[in-house]
Order: C-alpha cells, then sequence, then structure tokens
C-alpha cells in the first residue's frame, strides 16, 4: 500500500509519523513557540532528524474553544514558513480548512493539505483535485469554539465511518483518486472521553474502506482526563497511544515528539516482523 503525496509516494508497510509544526500563537501544546521563522524552520529540521516521515504545518489552532484565525492571518503566518519549507526531503503537509490556503499551499509545494473539515468548505474538493497533492479526511462534529460541549451520537463509531465514507466520495466524484487520500476519526474534535475511547478501541473498523488511517492523539486532552497531566507532561501517555493506534491500524500517526515516537514504533515493528 503506498500514499500518493504530490512528488511523494509513501510506503505504508510501517506506520508513518506525521511531525506537527504549529506557527501560531495559541496551540494548546507548541503555541507561541514557533510563531518566529528561524524557530519554526529548526524544528521542522529537527522533526526530519529525528524520523519525521511528513511534517504538518498549521497556522490557524483548532483545539477547543479556539477562535478562528481571519485568512489572511493565517496566510501571513504561514506562507514565509512554508516557502522555506519546499526543499525538505519529506512531504510537507498543510493542516488548514480554508480554500484560498490550500490553493496557495500547493502553488508553494505543499504535498498534504489536512483538512479537519474534510473538504467540506465549497470549492475544497477542486482546489486539491488540481494538484496531486495527498489528503486527510478528517471528522469533527460542530466547530472548535464548541464542538466539545456535550457531544452526543448514537453509535460514534458507525457514525464517524459513515461521515467518512461519504467524504471519500465526495472527493473520488471531484476526481481525487483513492490513492491520494487518507481518513481520519479526529481524535478530540466534538467527542467525549468515552467516544474518543470507544474510536481507539474499534479504530480496526474504520479501515475498512480501503483508505489508510491518519491519526492525532498526541498530548490530547483526553490524555489529560485518563492521567491527570498536563499537555506539558503527557509525553508517556502519547507514547502509548500511538503505539495503540498502531496496533489498530493506523498507518500514520500526527505527533509532537518525533523521536520517542519513532523508537516506541521500532520496538513494536521489530517484534512484528521478527
Ligand atoms: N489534531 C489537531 C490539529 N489537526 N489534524 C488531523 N488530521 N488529526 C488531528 O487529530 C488533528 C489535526 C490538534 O492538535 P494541534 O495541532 O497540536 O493543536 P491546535 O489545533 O491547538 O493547533
Amino acid at each position: 500500500m503506498f500514499l500518493r503525496c504530490g512528488r511523494f509516494s509513501l510506503p505504508l508497510e510501517r506506520p508513518l509519523v506525521m511531525g506537527v509544526l504549529n506557527v501560531t500563537p495559541d496551540s494548546f501544546f507548541d503555541g507561541g513557540k514557533f510563531t518566529d521563522r528561524e524557530a519554526a524552520l529548526a524544528h521542522a529540521h529537527r522533526m526530519v532528524e529525528e524520523g519525521a516521515d511528513l511534517v504538518d504545518v498549521g497556522a490557524e489552532s483548532t483545539r477547543p474553544g479556539a477562535e478562528a484565525a481571519s485568512e489572511d492571518e493565517e496566510l501571513r503566518r504561514l506562507m514565509p514558513v512554508l516557502e522555506s519549507l519546499a526543499e525538505l526531503p519529506v512531504p510537507v503537509s498543510v493542516d488548514t480548512r480554508r480554500v484560498r490556503v490550500m490553493r496557495q499551499a500547493l502553488a508553494a509545494g505543499a504535498s498534504m493539505i489536512n483538512d479537519v473539515q474534510a473538504l467540506r468548505a465549497p470549492g475544497a474538493p477542486e482546489a486539491v483535485a488540481a494538484s496531486d497533492c495527498a489528503v486527510c479526511l478528517m471528522h469533527m462534529k460542530g466547530d472548535p469554539r464548541t464542538m466539545q460541549k456535550n457531544p452526543q451520537y448514537g453509535d460514534v463509531v458507525s457514525e464517524v465511518g459513515a461521515f467518512l465514507a461519504s467524504r471519500i466520495a465526495a472527493a473520488q466524484a471531484a476526481g481525487i483518486a483513492r490513492e491520494r487520500l487518507t481518513v481520519d476519526p479526529g481524535f478530540g474534535f466534538g467527542k467525549a472521553l468515552a467516544h474518543n475511547l470507544e474510536l481507539l478501541r474499534r479504530l480496526g473498523e474504520l479501515a475498512v474502506h480501503g483508505v489508510p488511517l491518519l491519526v492525532g492523539l498526541s498530548r490530547k486532552s483526553m490524555l489529560g482526563a485518563i492521567t491527570g497531566r498536563s499537555a506539558a507532561d503527557r509525553l508517556a501517555p502519547s507514547i502509548a497511544a500511538a503505539l495503540l493506534a498502531a496496533q489498530h491500524g493506523a498507518k500514520i500517526l500526527r505527533v509532537h515528539d518525533v523521536r520517542e515516537t519513532r523508537d516506541a514504533l521500532a520496538v513494536w515493528q521489530a517484534l512484528r516482523t521478527a
């Protein structure tokens, strides 16, 4: 199995690690650390040295309660960094839900669009169809400002699965080939702890669409709810969650801590292939 990702073709035999780079003032873990361009670039290069298979750059926080940044502000944060990352030896993904940002990011060399709204913005499927980038279609119930206010589901896994299937169909109808797609259940995006746990336990049921699963659990508040630790102190639970996600079929792990995640996955992988 391969993921087509711009000029890259990523083999999915072992779980891949996507390193997170937030050039935002307010992301829940690394907000404010990489608003300086030089600091952002240094962090991207460090993650690649540590073994990141992709780097995901985000310029708008989507943490629960976050206020949307304006489109101009998102572009002002993103573009100077993105232009300097074009030569990175791994694909650069851009975490955005805005069509204008997608277009400019792709023109500047982004190889993947990671959209927490699963290309639901009018014109989004067409904007990415015109390129050869990979796409992440993520499930989110509601929007970041209000999504954690008492989210309700019947069977969360079936609802998320049906949503992802419909977004795969919409993407394909717009001309985006299946081998360019990944799907993501969207841990923490309009989900209570019980929903997140149910999704992790039954993650394998979402792999039935033949599209690789991307999963982001790194440092998230569900890990805080379980351990009582602050975001700064959630490395160990994040590693545990990444391993469990891999065990349940995740093919791409979106993480803040690349080196530690790669090391943990190497042990898991060694046991699998021994
Ligand atoms: N989680 C976050 C942002 N983007 N994209 C995908 N596909 N899956 C995720 O789980 C996901 C995501 C939230 O994490 P982070 O970027 O660290 O925080 P913030 O949204 O506050 O910038």
